[in-house]
């Protein structure tokens, strides 16, 4: 299976707002290694399905060092607490930029696995961020919508100034 291929800021695509999931197949659980697979490559530590254009409540995460630790969640639910914290994030839709953005500190996830057996745990430090940036790509907002409009105009403009 090829690798997946990964849509690009300001395309219209990523703007597409996933459903949920309701068939837990074969297909689906081949979807998410997929999905997984083209991650690790990129690399990333997130993939949300609305980024291969797929427009399915899906996200895999996997923030560790040994490339061991994956999350593979269908149908994310948050319950963000705790206080505000900025940290820089990038995206693998809006290649090269990096910028500050606010996130709650934790995150309560409930979602459900590749077989639809429901699961639940907390989130903190780049876990929670990175959980909080996938299931805003479902919603088809980037981060890149909380920075000022006068920094994201000149983010498009240099994202499709490269893409001729
Ligand atoms: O690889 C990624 N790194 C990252 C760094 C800080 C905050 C969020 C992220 S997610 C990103 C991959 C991606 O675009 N996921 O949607
Ligand atoms: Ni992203």
């Amino acid at each position: 299976m090829p690798l997946l291929k990964i849509l690009h800021h300001p395309d219209p695509r990523l703007r597409t707002k996933a459903t949920a999931v309701s068939t837990f197949d074969e297909a689906l659980s081949e979807f998410a290694r997929n999905l997984l697979t083209t991650m690790y490559a990129a690399p990333g530590i997130g993939l949300a399905a609305t980024q291969v254009n797929v427009h399915k409540r899906v996200i895999v995460v996997d923030i560790s060092e040994e490339k061991d630790q994956p999350h593979m969640l269908v149908n994310p639910v948050l319950e963000p607490y705790g206080d505000k914290i900025k940290g820089e994030e990038g995206c693998l839709s809006v290649p090269d930029i990096y910028d500050s953005v606010e996130r709650f500190e934790y995150v309560k996830v409930s979602a459900q696995d590749v077989h639809g057996e429901p699961l639940q745990f907390t989130a903190d430090g780049m876990l929670s961020i990175c959980i909080q940036h996938e299931c805003d790509h479902l919603e088809g907002k980037l981060f890149v919508d909380y920075l000022s409009s006068l920094k994201r105009g000149r983010i498009s403009k240099a994202l499709r100034e490269r893409a001729k």
